[in-house]
């Protein structure tokens, strides 16, 4: 696709004129940039959290900086900018960092701070855009999605204020790639990136850091980290489970270092390429081990798991694991305990598709409540704006206005905080939640895989029943059907398809289809019901939605057209 090149310098999808092209030469003494005819590419459309592909997409010509030369114009990255740049530490991480550099060279960037070895937890790299007053931050990562040459890729782009880039930027993004001749290029060798430092590149330079000592003391600041120290040093003992992935060094550095928790408590605490076969997403389908091990009478006290970048946790006690949308249920009725919260809490939000329990503590705290669309990036106005202190999703995502990406070692660490400071494990957490809130059962159904044709004719079924008459549902059992649509009480943005609803009694039952697979499509359902009646709030909760999951196949359509068992549940 490549034919020519030729030079130039100017960023910010200006026609490249003579004067910026000396401009260009004058400030880049030491760099040679060229402009790289290529694309366009008519298929970067960013999804529920950035552009995620097969690493082979990524791997083709041109493809990667064809996204960055889109993401650095839509976002109007000015000269001498300051952005983040780490990932994952996926396989192509190390040589996507590589290309990022010098297209950011290429476009003017001033300066670009570099987690070592080109790693950066999500979470640390929103708090490093926070705090180092950077314009933005490019994220390479899948997330939770496998890695290697034949798994997935991905990047995004956050903004100033750490977060992800809100739907009208990723649809510049989109739009920008898709009219691109090509992009600009700096003639860099491999810059090292592997102890930190500086280095002037002649006009860019490139600051490489620790990525976890920044990270390490802002949660010295949030939580109480002595107390959970002691009681590690009498005798907690807790698991780990890194999954191969990023959280590895911030978790052996905060739980083994920091907090004294026994060494070998952190295991697959080593990022490796392909997160060593793991499929780095933390939730009881995918941590089998760790579930194992928390199900055995002489298991840890404690157990937790996090994702491929960092940002999804998992929390486990003895013998069961805390449902996402309790996790942060019961986060929000303990955050007096938690030093950086006490007495400050604002509000809280959560997505359409995640339980209800975090509203019975917001109502009870007098706080508000909001219902966002999936994907964090919905989360940043209401955090921004000071309207919420805490967020959640279903997808194993917690986190607070410390930053503004969900945050999986911050959970972890609020969750110490909480049994450090009551002295009850997490089971009995639990128990005393529900006893006094009652229980919103939670499920979510994954079908995977699906041909897209296969899909849409899912969705026309949901979109039908939703729209069918109130008899048709009534005989379902069903009060209420509506498709979601968002508007952003901060910046009145309206965000339209995002997922239909249906209203049994105590139930719930929605749909959607995921933003973030890379093959074929995946149909996500939810179901839930609250339960209040003391004999029944310890019930399995497959056992427990059993009619509910039926009545969902049912408003799907899912047995008509053949659509088997789940293929994922958590
Ligand atoms: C991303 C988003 C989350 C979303 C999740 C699943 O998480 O940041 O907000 O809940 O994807 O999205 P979907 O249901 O569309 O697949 P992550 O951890 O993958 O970046």
């Amino acid at each position: 696709m490549c034919s020519t090149t030729r030079w130039c310098g100017a960023p910010g999808g200006a026609k490249i004129g003579r004067r910026d092209i000396d401009a260009a030469q004058k400030r880049r003494k030491f760099l040679e940039i060229r402009f790289v005819e290529a694309g366009p590419f008519t298929d970067q459309r960013p999804g529920t959290s950035g552009l995620r592909k097969k690493t082979r997409v990524f791997e083709q010509a041109h493809y990667l900086e064809t996204f960055v030369q889109a993401v650095l114009e839509a976002a109007a990255v000015p000269r001498g900018a300051t952005l983040v740049l780490g990932g994952d530490g996926r396989y192509l991480n190390d040589r996507a960092v590589q290309t990022i550099v010098r297209v950011a060279a290429g476009n003017g960037v001033g300066r670009l701070i570099v987690g070592r070895d080109g790693l950066l937890s999500t979470p640390a790299a929103s708090h490093l855009i926070r705090s180092r007053g950077a314009h933005g931050g490019i994220i390479l990562s899948a997330s939770h999605n496998p890695g290697g040459p034949d798994g997935d890729f991905g990047i995004k782009y956050n903004g100033q204020n750490g977060g992800p880039a809100p739907e009208a930027l990723t649809e510049r993004i989109f739009e920008t790639a898709s009219k691109l001749k090509g992009y600009r290029l700096a003639d860099l060798g491999p810059v090292p990136v592997g102890e930190p430092g500086r280095r002037d590149l002649g006009g860019l330079v490139v600051e490489v850091v620790d990525p976890v000592a920044d990270y390490l003391a802002l949660m010295e600041r949030l939580f109480d980290l002595d107390r959970i120290a002691a009681m590690f040093a009498s005798g907690f003992r807790m698991r780990f489970d890194a999954m191969g992935a990023v959280t590895g060094p911030y978790a052996k550095t905060v739980l083994e270092g920091r907090l004294g928790a026994a060494p070998g408590t952190v295991v697959n605490g080593d990022p490796l390429p392909d997160f060593g076969g793991h499929h780095p997403d933390p939730n009881p389908a995918h941590a089998k081990e760790l579930l194992a091990e928390m199900a055995d009478a002489d298991g840890p006290d404690f157990g937790a798991a996090s994702d491929g970048d960092g940002d999804r946790n998992m929390i486990v006690g003895r013998g069961l694991y805390v449902s996402p949308g309790d996790s942060l249920a019961v986060l929000l009725a303990n955050a007096d305990l938690a030093p950086g919260y006490r007495g400050r809490v604002a509000g809280v939000a959560r997505s359409l598709v995640t339980s209800r329990a975090v509203d019975r503590v917001a109502d009870a705290m007098r706080l508000p409540c909001y219902q966002t669309p999936t994907g964090w990036k919905f989360f940043g106005n209401l955090l921004d704006a000071g309207l919420i202190t805490f967020c959640g999703e279903e997808s194993f995502g917690t986190g607070s206005d410390h930053v503004r990406e969900k945050d999986g070692l911050w959970a972890v660490l609020f969750w110490l905080n909480v049994v450090a400071a009551t002295g009850k494990s997490v089971s009995e957490l639990l128990a005393d939640h529900w006893a006094r809130f009652g229980r919103d059962y939670f499920t979510r159904h994954d079908y995977e895989g699906l041909d897209p044709e296969v899909a849409a004719e899912v969705v026309g079924r949901v979109v039908e029943r939703c729209a069918g008459g109130e008899k048709e549902l009534a005989a379902l059992g069903v009060d209420r059907a509506y498709e979601f649509e968002y508007v952003d009480p901060v910046d009145g943005s309206v965000s339209r398809n995002q997922g239909y609803c249906f209203e049994a009694g105590e139930a719930r039952v929605l749909f959607r289809l995921s933003g973030t697979g890379t093959e074929g499509a995946t149909l996500r359902c939810y179901v839930e019901r609250y339960e209040r009646r003391p004999d029944r709030l310890h019930l399995d909760a497959q056992t427990a939605l059993a009619d509910d999951i039926a009545l969902a196949r049912d408003l799907a359509g899912l047995d008509a057209l053949r659509i088997g068992a789940p293929t994922t549940i958590t």
